[in-house]
């Protein structure tokens, strides 16, 4: 059922459940000299080639080629639209590797026809962190689908990864392949209600009109918590301490440190937002939320191309309740125009979704690890870890 995937030292379906199987690495490490030295061998019309993020002509490329040819819903109504700043930003990250951005060109005309990226990130799997590549942004352009290029690439990025002497990964997929350690579900909290219906995002619910629904999701003009404010530089230290603390109850979780919550949390306009609440009286800082920017392409509308979405990132309450929290970023999010706020029934985030009046959507995403076996089934709720 699935040739390459059979192959590839992740959990497969006939050892689900199988209690015999320990926690930890599929297989063991091989010797750095045993790791191919030669690239894998594409098509003889294609080349590698590695991606230099830095360079805005190489970034424009990746950014066209996704824009064009990246995931798009089960009805093909949206495709996701990442930006320019975005992709530096999720690529470029603290300890990168340039070698691990690869793309595929085809060799008459240079057109960047496929793509892949890895990024390092230590990642904890209940008491052990371990050092992983976080793959994203694999793509093939439309017109080579369906030619086993998949494969190729994935195992080019494995081989670059074993080269830094890594050995595993983390990687979130719409699909099901062999084996997700859990499946998380979408919600959407309509924003800007008339325009998600007027695009086929949304419908009218039953026995409701335009103007109930709108007056469904007004928000109020401005966040309600005392001492909430955007996140500054000077706030890391102590937003590393409040996340690295809330992280530590979930199966699994990245191990954030300053320079991580630097790179991944400080805000980065029309990439990523954050914000806390600092106690009015101590200073203290006690509660945190963010979320990302990632628009849609509307495909084939007369009158939008684009869906503005924020995608809920990493949020903690302490003192505020988690609801209001939630809701002050939803107050945050209409304001800067978002048209919808997204986020995935991970970490606590069950606790605000229905109160605050998010609704299930159409798509799931299954969580996976490379050569990572986790013991026990996990649930949403035990995943402390969001991918872009
Ligand atoms: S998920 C988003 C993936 N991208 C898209 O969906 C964009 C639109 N689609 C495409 O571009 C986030 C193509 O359809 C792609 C497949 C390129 C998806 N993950 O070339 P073939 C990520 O980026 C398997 C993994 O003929 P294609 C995460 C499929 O099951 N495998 O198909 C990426 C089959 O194998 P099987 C996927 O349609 C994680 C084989 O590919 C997959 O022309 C990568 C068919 O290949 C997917 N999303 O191209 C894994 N979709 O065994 C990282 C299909 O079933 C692993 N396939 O026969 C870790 C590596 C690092 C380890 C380090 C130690
Ligand atoms: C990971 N780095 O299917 C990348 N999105 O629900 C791979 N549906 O937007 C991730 N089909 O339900 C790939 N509206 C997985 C995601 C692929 C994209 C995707 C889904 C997630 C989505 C929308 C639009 C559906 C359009 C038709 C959806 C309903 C919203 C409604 C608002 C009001 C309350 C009820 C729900």
């Amino acid at each position: 059922r699935h040739k390459f995937w059979e192959t590839q030292p992740v959990g497969q379906y006939k050892d689900v459940g199988d209690a015999s199987l320990s926690e930890g690495p599929i297989e063991p490490p091989t010797p750095l000299s045993e790791v191919k030295q030669e690239p894998y061998n594409l098509p003889s019309a294609y080349e590698w080639t590695t991606c230099d993020m830095d360079s805005s002509e190489t970034c424009d490329e990746v950014y066209v080629l996704l824009k064009n040819n990246y995931v798009e819903d089960d009805e093909n109504m949206f495709r996701f639209n990442y930006s320019k700043e975005f992709l530096r930003w999720a690529l470029r990250v603290p300890g990168y590797y340039r070698s691990w951005h690869i793309g595929v060109r085809a060799k008459a005309s240079k057109k960047l026809v496929a793509f892949i990226s890895g990024v390092p990130a230590r990642i904890r799997v209940n008491e052990e962190v371990v050092k992983m590549a976080e793959i994203n942004f694999l793509c093939v352009h439309k017109k080579l689908r369906s030619k086993r290029l998949a494969p190729v690439m994935i195992k080019e990025v494995t081989r670059r990864v074993h080269l830094e002497n890594i050995w595993q990964a983390a990687y979130t997929a719409g699909v099901v392949l062999p084996t997700p350690i859990t499946t998380c579900q979408y919600w959407h909290r309509s924003l800007n209600p008339k325009k998600l219906i007027d695009v086929g995002f949304s419908r009218l619910g039953a026995r409701m009109t335009m103007s109930r629904t709108i007056k469904l999701y007004k928000l109020p003009d401005s966040p309600v918590t005392p001492g909430f404010r955007k996140m500054e530089l000077r706030d890391v230290p102590a937003v590393t301490r409040l996340l690295r603390n809330y992280l530590s109850q979930f199966v699994v979780a990245p191990d954030f440190d300053e320079n991580d919550v630097e790179h991944w949390l400080l805000p980065n306009e029309n990439v990523v937002d954050s914000f806390l609440v600092e106690s009015p009286g101590n200073h203290e800082i006690t509660d945190f939320c963010s979320f990302y920017t990632l628009p849609s392409s509307i495909l084939g509308n007369q009158n939008y191309s684009t869906l503005k979405a924020a995608y809920s990132y990493y949020n903690v309450s302490t003192k505020t309740p988690l609801t209001q929290l939630m809701n002050d970023v939803l107050i945050v999010a209409k304001q800067k125009d978002f048209d919808v706020f997204n986020a995935l029934d991970v970490m606590h985030n069950e606790n605000f979704l229905k109160e605050l009046k998010f609704g299930p959507g159409d798509g799931q995403l299954h969580y996976y690890l490379y050569n990572y076996r986790i013991r026990n089934a996990l649930k949403p709720s035990g995943l402390g870890l969001v991918l872009l």
